[in-house]
């Protein structure tokens, strides 16, 4: 049984990577998902600056998934480019750099950066924060994504993916998708976390996390339909030469199978890794491989995008 695949001309050894914001803020996180079984990493999403991120507790894990409001803390721009600069060549696994701008400018100030820079990877351009306070979910706003990627693609040639919020309405999905077509995107990513959910402790009467009065992106089991809904319906849209990373809700080896089912080239683990670290990367390559098994599966692409429909 064969797991590689790959995405925009990039070769994975097998489908499963960390989500960003999980388990990739530092350099010695970073490595202890590349000597993981992942087959990629993608970094913390950068501001251009370095940031602490909001006040704490700012994340908790639930019995079916997570609530987080992280802000944002990140090393800055400089010390994931190096990063992904300083681990291209090494024949572990491919980095994928996340960008996440407080601003059109900011994104296309570091655009700009990764352009002029040695790095030849992914590049994921993060629209679909929900937690920086005053700032909106870019990807909701359908004339800034039109802005963004215009911009982009007037000096961006490298490759380049967005990452989006879960959308909950198919007319959200063909409208987006007719703007995504016009550009030469190397991939989308569904989902970021479904935002500002309310997670409550009765007994204190209080929010679970402390930033925005309580307010957070939902993660895991809460969000798994939704995510492969997305996906499904993403492929179904887009160009084929736009790839695919489905993310959320991906907890056993059937998770990433029914990922792959609808159309994801990639998967990535999100709340999961945060609960289990990064040992789930061997346990879900297991699982993955021993579903294909029972079915006969050799290869991804003998089931991927194949969801059956009656
Ligand atoms: O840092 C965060 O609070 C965060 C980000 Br940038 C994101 O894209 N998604 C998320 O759930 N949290």
């Amino acid at each position: 049984i064969k797991l590689t695949s790959s995405l925009a001309g990039v070769t994975f050894a097998n489908p499963l990577l960390n989500a960003a914001g999980v388990h990739c803020a530092t350099p010695t996180e970073l490595d202890e998902v590349l000597a993981s079984a992942a087959g990629g990493v993608v970094t913390k999403s950068a501001t251009l600056a370095p940031r602490d991120g909001n006040v704490r507790p700012r994340f908790q894990a639930l019995p079916l998934g997570s609530i987080n409001s992280m802000g944002l803390p990140n090393q800055g721009f400089d010390a994931y480019l190096a990063y992904a600069c300083a681990h291209q060549q090494a024949a572990t696994a491919p980095v994928i750099l996340s960008l996440a701008g407080l601003s059109l400018a900011d994104d296309l100030a570091m655009l700009r950066r990764v352009q002029e820079s040695d790095f030849t990877g992914l590049v994921e351009l993060n629209l679909s924060c929900p937690n920086v306070p005053g700032k909106p979910q870019v990807a909701y706003d359908f004339a800034a994504v039109t802005r963004v990627l215009d911009q982009a693609f007037q000096f961006f040639t490298k490759r380049l993916g967005i990452k989006l919020p879960p959308y909950l309405d198919l007319a959200q999905f063909d409208a987006l998708a007719a703007i995504l077509n016009r550009y030469p995107l190397a991939y989308v990513n569904a989902i970021n976390s479904l935002g500002n959910g309310l997670v409550i402790d009765p007994l204190t009467e209080r929010p679970v996390i402390r930033p925005k009065g309580g307010f957070g992106g939902i993660g895991g089991a809460y969000v798994k339909p939704t995510a492969l809904a997305n996906v499904r319906a993403w492929r179904q849209r887009l160009n084929p030469t736009i790839g695919i990373i489905g993310t959320g809700g991906v907890r056993t080896g059937t998770d990433v199978f029914e990922h792959l089912l609808c159309g994801a080239d990639l998967v990535q683990v999100g709340t999961a890794l945060a609960t289990e670290g990064p040992a789930i990367f061997a346990r879900l390559t297991r699982e993955l491989t021993a579903v294909m098994a029972t079915k006969g599966y050799q290869t991804l692409a003998d089931f991927r995008g194949k969801l059956q429909v009656r």
